[in-house]
């Protein structure tokens, strides 16, 4: 595979990765309903890859398949104004919610947020967990009391499962220390899976199956919370379907990224 076709690769199944999608103005009309003073439209979140989603299974260039990908999510808060030294912003969609990141997107759809329509300097978002019985439909049930379930297989067959009990919140900052506008392009939030995969460093581990959870290859575990919510990153949904499309997750349609 030459340099380009595997970065566009890489870059691709980045996408398929947990793609945390919440789209802002995905409601009629357009640019979300003004209430108030503010704007009220819809939240999600999906896994994607370009140029296609792939409902069942996702292979990244590395060769490794992904063949689920389940995050329970809660307290998305969006920080208005230049200051993000200050306290975040009131809750704008609690949770928590579970999403089926090379699926969908949120089990039961896109829900439904406020905001101020002011412009904003962060989000936060933090990983949550439910137990069996709180568990939507569709969810798998091996998510009970994990934040996130990554199921797999390395190129060479072998299985991995991951499992994460973080509850940790993850903060997105605008790029350049500046602002992004709400309810002019519905934010979707992404998390690029081929970095996710990479950090969990398969081809080092003997086990088979692999399990990485928090009793087995626990270090593999912390670089994976890590990987999560370093890629994490804001794109626009611009052509407002709710969904993050290929052309949308690209570099210059950046609005913010996540870190330490
Ligand atoms: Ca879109």
């Amino acid at each position: 595979m030459s340099r380009d076709t595997r970065r566009h690769a890489v870059m691709v199944l980045a996408s398929a990765s947990l793609m945390i999608a919440f789209s802002l103005s995905s409601c009629v009309p357009r640019a979300g309903t003004d209430v108030g003073n503010g704007f009220t439209s819809k939240l999600n979140m999906q896994g994607y890859q370009r140029p296609a989603v792939s409902a069942l299974s996702v292979q990244l260039g590395s060769g490794v398949s992904v063949d689920g990908f389940w995050v329970t999510s809660a307290n998305y808060q969006f920080q208005s104004g230049s200051d993000c030294a200050t306290a975040t912003g009131p809750v704008a969609f609690a949770g928590p919610v579970v999403a089926d990141l090379i699926g969908a997107g949120f089990l039961g759809g896109p829900r439904e947020i406020h905001t101020s329509g002011a412009p904003t300097c962060a989000l936060e978002w933090s990983l949550s967990t439910l137990d069996a019985t709180s568990l939507p439909s569709g969810a798998p049930a091996e998510l009970a009391g994990s934040s996130v379930l990554l199921r797999g297989r390395r190129s060479d067959g072998v299985a991995f499962v991951v499992r994460s009990t973080s509850t940790s919140a993850i903060r997105i900052d605008a790029d350049g220390g500046g602002t992004f506008a709400l309810g002019s392009a519905a934010p979707i939030v992404g998390i690029d899976l081929e970095q996710v995969v990479n950090s969990l460093q398969l081809d080092s581990l003997s086990d088979n199956p692999i399990i990485i959870d928090d009793t087995h290859n626990a270090d593999h575990l912390r670089d994976f919370e890590s990987a999560i919510r370093d890629s994490s990153t804001l794109f626009g949904d611009n052509d407002n379907d709710g969904l993050l499309n290929p052309t949308e997750a690209t570099s210059s349609n950046e609005l913010g990224h996540g870190g330490p």
